[in-house]
């Protein structure tokens, strides 16, 4: 199964490529700054035909096309983001990345994160039991503490000091605001961040936890709940150190 989305992943992101000079259709969602183009809605139904050839039984989690209300527990679940980054890829052509995750009964198998213009692909899971970049197995980072590494963050998070946001970005190195959950992603597997602090939907989140979790690090949701698969919520990511220093925060509601 890892091959066909491999090639799936390759295939859309040379579509991307090849219309990156051309007149964009943007439309607004949720105002001005959330955003979606006919590049993300392409790609997404691009997704799908191969998955639907390739599973016909499958059910789709998608960002896009009306697709974004699948449960996660029942059954082959393909949770795809065509597009993750879209204002960066509007505004910069670059930072953005393409994601897909499989969910089997509720359990995350594999997980894949495309970074399209710099051409790395991150993926794994326990159906393979190893994470990879391309073609190369990558190690679990070191267990660094919070003020030991960079953090991640959402900026509005960060600009409102929701959930101790602005304390525990002070605790730590820094914080990297890079408008891509899953480029914040890879920098935690590569091990150049110790976290990430947002509000993310299941396909902002699905594919890096699943890597993150076979890296021996961990995710979890607001007060200090599993992440629920149902709408935006709450998220930190984190190596297991900088887990438990994120949530002395606030015991009761992180
Ligand atoms: P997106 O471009 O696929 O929507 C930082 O902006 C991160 O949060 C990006 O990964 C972005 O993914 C995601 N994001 C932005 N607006 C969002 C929204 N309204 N709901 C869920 N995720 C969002
Ligand atoms: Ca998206």
């Amino acid at each position: 199964m890892e091959k066909e989305i491999i090639g799936w992943i390759y295939e859309a992101a040379e579509r991307i490529k090849s219309g990156l000079g051309d007149a964009l259709k943007v439309d607004q969602k949720n105002g001005r700054t959330d955003l979606v183009t006919n590049v993300d809605k392409e790609v997404q139904d691009f997704i799908v035909g191969k998955i639907n050839a390739y599973d016909p039984d499958a059910l789709i989690l998608g960002e896009e096309n009306g697709q974004d209300q699948t449960p996660i527990d029942k059954g082959r679940v393909f949770v795809i983001d065509p597009i993750d980054g879209t204002l960066n890829f509007v505004m910069q052509q670059e930072n953005f990345c393409i994601m897909i995750a499989v969910y089997e009964e509720g359990v995350g198998q594999l997980g894949f994160i495309y970074d399209v213009m710099q051409d790395e692909l991150f993926w794994g899971g326990p159906k393979v039991g190893k994470v990879f970049l391309n073609k190369e197995e990558l190690a679990a980072p070191a267990n660094q503490s919070l003020s030991e590494g960079l953090i991640g963050m959402n900026a509005a998070l960060y600009r409102k000091n929701l959930y101790h946001a602005q304390e525990i970005g002070q605790t730590s190195m820094g914080i990297r605001v890079l408008g891509c959950a899953g480029l914040d992603f890879i920098a935690i597997i590569k091990g150049t961040q110790i976290g990430y602090v947002s509000m993310l939907s299941p396909w902002d989140y699905a594919a890096g936890m699943i890597m993150m979790e076979q890296l021996g690090m961990t995710v979890i949701g607001k007060n200090q709940q599993p992440l629920s698969f149902r709408g935006r919520e709450f998220f930190i990511g984190a190596t297991q150190a900088a887990m438990a220093d994120i949530q002395a925060f606030d015991k009761e509601n992180l």
